[in-house]
């Protein structure tokens, strides 16, 4: 399955480094002062010379200061501006980050089920933009923070734009659009103080998920790790809604999208998260940008899961709840292409903020279909965006297609195209603005029959299946980590009802979880399981099961940490093994400055090396993995001093790679005193692959340590 699927079509990658048509297409509206006459003269808007922009044209006498005059029109230009530059921002899903990439599938095999182009044309480099948002805090929370993760692709098709809005989770919390804002009223900030920010360990959020139990498949999902991801770049995404295919027979199928990523699905343990949310709030948007600026390009392979119309109802949950998951033993995933991320934004706002996602943007052989929560989701997108960009939202450059818009909307705020034509309507005696001929959108012909009722499906109604299935699925660590992310949040919540009712519900999943969770947090303890778990599970649910073939360090972040009198021949030689394994290495030092190597005169000119930080600066958290090379003086000041210490022995909590040579070796053991660790004992020794991922290796004997023996063992 899955696994096998992408493989294959790692054979088949491509590179993505061709300059997309939607770039081109940017290229119209990014000014580089660089690159304009006279570009870096100020100007109004209206493009007059300006002269001063730092005081306010004012009556003086010469001596003291008088009034400001109402008449200076820059200055006033230039606070008017300013006054509104903010405009609302998203109801949910406010913070984010944004990169431009190419989606490309690798042959026609999906043409069985889909006419759409973007998904059966090999010899296309489709342009995409994708956003990855959480969804509770506002725009300046924090990126680490325990929620789901938005995953918004937005593919600039030959034939008009598609979104796909997604999550890193592939339930909902709701059935029904109508609840939407309950939900969200319910997680985020309590309306009496506006408190928390980012969090959805509160009262509210965890009374209503405990009254409303179809939410219980997705508060397992987002309290298991992957609510708290190590990177954009590690996480999947899911469409999360049943869509549908319509090939060129004319003939549906149901359709479930998935991104998988080439790196695999990783996460930060929650003492690191809750550590970086203060350390480096901006954690998740500056690995993104940093691994596209360093060509460690993040990619996914695409895939879908496909029900035919006539199966429709041969499941024991209904395919158009959203609250549920179609496991892969029944309904295999197929790869078939895969996605680039190889650009970052040039600017924020008009880029990242600006793009407008809607679920209702399909492109022709690609549909909807009954999932009452996509029907509610295609009448929110398209209105919200009015309310944050205006009606010509659609204009605006990174959300216009690369294909033409012709048509006889008219006017409206903002309006920027001009049509040149005497007719806005249609029929008209010009013949212009025309329905397509051919190739125009088609709806598939669904023959429809009922009754008109405020009801949900019979098989609506199961709500406790998939959520064990969820659980029974994780690694026994996993489960731990579940164990203790609701522990947490139900500690936080004051309210004996809010807390007591979720322990019963939570028994209903899992007995032992129940038990477990109302030890902690001081709830009644259940006597008796009230639902029998039959103990069904499938791998493809733990994030284990996605990790690479091989073990890979592309573009982790390991950190070198040195004191005056460091080896410099090592940290040359471990830098370089890292940068072949296309890692990213940082120097840590006592100072971001010049530090000495051994036999190098502390203070000299020439001999250092320039630390990229230092000790206090950055914190063992921002990294993946640490390095402590040789130096007798050097190991000797590391271990003088507190915060070295306090860095190796909180990634080895952290269960991250920690590797040490020679008398880097003997700061481990002496100062850090990491426990149950075998060390290498001598200038000789061998690498000794210790318990938990700690590699030390003697002196002599480092050329024998290539990079892949400092393999990432994050989160386990
Ligand atoms: Fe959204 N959602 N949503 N949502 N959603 C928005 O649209 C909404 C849902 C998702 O990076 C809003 O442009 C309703 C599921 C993402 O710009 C809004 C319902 C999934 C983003 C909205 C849902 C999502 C949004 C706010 C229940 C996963 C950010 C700003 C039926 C598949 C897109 C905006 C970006 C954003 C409504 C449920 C994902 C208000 C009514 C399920 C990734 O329109």
């Amino acid at each position: 399955m899955a696994t096998a699927g992408v493989t294959g079509a790692v054979k088949q990658a491509f590179t993505a480094t061709t300059e997309s048509q939607k770039i081109a297409d940017l290229q119209k509206n990014i000014v580089d002062p660089d690159k304009v006459p006279k570009g870096h003269t100020f100007t109004t808007d209206h493009g007059v010379p300006v002269r001063d922009t730092d005081n306010w044209l004012r009556v003086t006498d010469g001596v003291g200061t008088g009034p400001s005059l109402l008449e200076d029109q820059i200055s006033r230009e230039k606070i008017h501006r300013f006054d509104h530059e903010r405009i609302p921002e998203r109801v949910v899903h406010a913070r984010g980050a944004g990169a431009h990439g190419i989606f490309k599938v690798y042959d026609d095999r999906a043409s069985k089920y889909t006419s759409a182009g973007v998904l059966t044309d090999a010899s296309r480099e489709t342009p995409v933009f994708v956003r990855f948002s959480t969804v509770q805090g506002s725009r300046g929370s924090a990126d680490t923070v325990r929620d789901a993760r938005g995953f918004a692709v937005k593919f600039y098709t030959n034939e008009g734009n598609w979104d796909i809005v997604g999550n890193d989770i592939p339930v909902f919390f709701i059935q029904d659009a109508v609840k939407f804002p309950d939900i969200i009223h319910a997680v985020k900030p309590e309306p009496q103080n506006e408190v928390p920010q980012g969090q959805s360990a509160h009262n509210n959020f965890w009374d209503f998920v405990g009254l409303q139990p179809e939410s219980a498949h997705m508060v397992m999902w987002v309290m298991s790790d992957r609510g708290i991801p190590r990177s954009f770049r590690m996480m999947q995404g899911f469409g999360v809604n049943t869509y549908t295919l319509v090939n060129s027979k004319g003939e549906r199928h149901f359709v479930k999208f998935h991104w998988i990523p080439e790196l695999g699905v990783h996460s930060l343990m929650w003492d690191e998260a809750l550590k970086i949310n203060g350390q480096d709030p901006e954690f998740h948007r500056k690995d993104l940008q940093e691994a596209i600026n360093a060509g460690a390009y993040p990619k996914w392979y695409f895939g879908v899961q496909v029900v035919s119309e006539a199966d429709e109802h041969n499941f024991d949950f209904d395919i158009l709840d959203a609250t549920k998951v179609w496991p892969e033993e029944l309904v295999p995933l197929q790869i078939v292409g895969e996605m680039v991320l190889n650009r970052t934004v040039d600017e924020f706002f008009p880029e990242t903020e600006q793009v407008a996602f809607c679920t209702s943007h399909i492109v022709p052989g690609i549909g909807f279909s009954d999932d009452p929560l996509l029907q509610g989701r295609n009448f929110s997108y398209f209105d919200t965006q009015i309310t944050r960009l205006g009606i010509n939202w659609e204009e605006l450059p990174i959300n216009r297609p690369v294909c033409p818009v012709m048509n006889t909307h008219r006017d409206g705020q903002s309006r920027h195209t001009i049509i040149k034509s005497n007719v806005n309507y249609w029929p008209n005696r010009n013949d212009q603005f025309h329905p397509a001929e051919k190739g125009g959108y088609q709806e598939y012909a669904q023959k429809v029959q009922g009754i008109k009722q405020r009801v949900r499906g019979a098989k609506f109604q199961e709500h406790y299946n998939q959520a064990q299935l969820f659980y029974n699925s994780l690694t026994a660590y996993e489960k731990a980590h579940l164990v203790n992310a609701v522990s947490f949040e139900l500690s936080h919540c004051d309210d004996p009802v809010v807390y007591e009712t979720y322990i019963k519900l939570l028994n209903n999943i899992d007995f032992e979880l129940a038990k477990k969770v109302a030890h902690v947090v001081g709830g009644i303890v259940p006597k008796t399981p009230v639902r029998e778990n039959p103990g069904w599970s499938t791998p493809t649910l733990s994030q284990t099961y996605y990790a690479p073939k091989e073990p890979t360090i592309k573009s982790r972040r390991i950190a070198i940490l040195v004191a005056d009198g460091f080896d410099l021949a090592e940290v040359k030689a471990i830098r370089a093994a890292l940068k072949a394994g296309s890692a990213t290495t940082w120097l840590i030092g006592p100072r971001r400055g010049l530090v000495y190597p051994e036999g190098v005169e502390m203070g000299s000119e020439k001999g250092g090396l320039l630390a990229d930080h230092h000790w206090e600066g950055q914190r063992s958290t921002l990294f993946d993995a640490i390095v402590v090379p040789s130096g007798a003086s050097h190991a000797q000041r590391l271990a003088d001093n507190g915060r070295p210490i306090h860095w190796v022995r909180e990634a080895f909590g952290h269960c991250k790679a920690i590797g040490a040579i020679g008398e880097g070796v003997a700061f481990l053991r002496e100062a850090a005193q990491l426990p149950g660790i075998e060390y290498a004992t001598n200038i000789n020794s061998e690498a000794v692959v210790s318990s938990y991922g700690v590699v030390t290796v003697g002196r002599a004997s480092l050329s024998s340590v290539a990079a892949d023996t400092l393999k990432i063992g994050r989160g386990e």
